[in-house]
């Protein structure tokens, strides 16, 4: 009987944390009834005319938000609860006190926020104010002007513009985890939200492929494929990996090559759209511009789609190999190393065996793929399986030594960062 009735205390408990988290109290005679007040500053991005942003678009920069509370006569001050707000987007509505998606205002009504700003020339921060007895203020909108920054750095693998190569995770809610690559630890440099992924509802079934850029400041933009599906979507990341630009569609190319790289009818099997594009990795670029060429495994077999254009159009379908052997392993993209040398890794997944293929640059300007013929060859290391790391992958040199570098995600969900292929150091458990 103990126990139901610690059950019973504990449901009593509940509803009445949820009802003092949640519900707006109930105004009674003499209470607070009036707004409170709303003001926006940033040292790193001033508001008014002529002022001259400190950072640089792409960047992080702290803005305080002040509210202030006043009691007219025969009213009482309740003071400031909390902040919603919302950059360059209208703010949402909601029914519940200071609920989820605001920031909790200190005791002196104020609160530090930082916000990555994403956009270069004008940005609109929009902020509201509510106070202990749910009054909520008028949306406060703060114009400030961001400079591009002349010299921005450059790091194939960046998706948030900082210069590091990020490592791409779902967290546990479906929301996508954007983490530096060189972080001591899990915490994210940016979340984006489940609702933004190209299915609306989730990031855990998203498949990215990302490695560099074309037509925009130096940041990747980003492949997104879900197993099965016929569509290839496209992320043009103008936006600092905010991924408020709404995705394309990869068209997918209708004419096909040899593993040599002569023009051929596409095969029956050949697909007219990317369901049986069971992995996509970005490989690297194989021309003069930055955004890498893009390898598949199909039914088993290797194929590469070579010198992406504007928005990832593609030309050619090009298959690297027959026979099927590629099915048991999974692809991993280290990309370019310290002398530009292209290469792919694989795990095989029976073994827990890694495989490093090289893709060289020939005299000519052309590349390599012969090793990419037979996946058993290249063994480099061993213990990589599938039960002790259910995710492996290369997000380029994390570390900045000019080397490619993997990393893994443990069963128990640790992520770990590699130097190299050895050295692992485990930054804690993925949220
Ligand atoms: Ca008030
Ligand atoms: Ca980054
Ligand atoms: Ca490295």
């Amino acid at each position: 009987m103990k126990t139901t009735h610690r059950r019973r205390l504990g449901t009593a408990v509940t509803v009445a944390l949820t009802a003092g988290l949640f519900a707006a109290p109930a105004v009674a005679a003499g209470a607070d009834v009036t707004p409170p007040g709303v003001a926006v500053s940033s040292t790193d991005f001033p508001s008014g005319p002529g002022s001259t942003s400190v950072k640089y678009a792409g960047q992080i920069g702290t803005f305080v938000l002040t509210g202030t509370d006043l009691a007219p006569e025969g009213d009482t001050a309740s003071g400031v609860a909390c902040f919603r707000y919302e950059m360059n987007g209208t703010l949402g509505v909601s029914d519940r006190h200071c609920g989820p998606g605001t920031v909790a205002a200190g005791p002196d009504g104020t609160v530090t926020v930082a916000l990555r700003v994403p956009q270069w020339g004008t940005n609109i921060l929009t902020v509201q104010a509510e106070d202990n007895a749910g009054n909520v203020s008028q949306p406060f909108s703060y114009t400030f002007y961001a400079r591009s920054n002349p010299n921005p750095p450059q790091a194939p693998g960046d998706v948030d513009g900082d210069g590091v190569p990020d490592i791409l995770l779902p967290d546990a809610a479906g929301n996508l985890q954007i983490i530096g690559a060189s972080a001591a630890d899990t915490t994210p440099t940016s979340v984006v939200a489940a609702s933004a992924a190209p299915n609306r509802t989730s990031w855990s079934t998203v498949q990215l492929a990302h490695r560099g850029w074309r037509g925009h400041a130096p940041i990747d933009d980003v492949l997104m494929h879900e197993p099965g599906s016929t569509t290839l979507d496209f992320y043009y990341n103008a936006d600092y990996g905010t991924f408020r630009q709404a995705p394309s569609n990869v068209a997918r190319p209708t004419s096909c090559q040899s593993a040599a790289g002569t023009a051929t009818a596409c095969p029956a099997d050949y697909a007219r759209d990317w369901s049986r594009a069971d992995q996509l990795v970005a490989l690297g670029s194989l021309n003069t511009q930055p955004l890498a060429s893009l390898l598949t495994v199909e039914n088993g077999d290797l194929w590469l789609f070579p010198n992406p254009g504007l928005q990832y159009r593609l030309s050619t379908a090009r298959r690297l190999t027959t026979g099927g052997a590629w099915a048991g392993l999974d692809l991993i993209a280290p990309g370019p190393d310290a002398t530009g040398k292209l290469a792919l890794w694989a795990r095989e997944r029976a073994t827990g065996a890694l495989h490093a293929y090289p893709v060289p640059k020939l005299a000519n300007g052309t590349f390599d793929f012969s090793a990419l013929a037979d996946p058993t060859a290249g063994v480099v290391a061993t213990g990589f399986t599938t039960d002790a790391y259910p995710v492996l992958g290369s997000s380029g040199d994390g570390d900045g030594d000019k080397v490619p570098d993997l990393w893994a995600v443990t069963a128990d969900r640790h992520l770990l960062t590699y130097r190299g292929l050895t050295d692992p150091k485990d930054l804690g458990l993925l949220r």
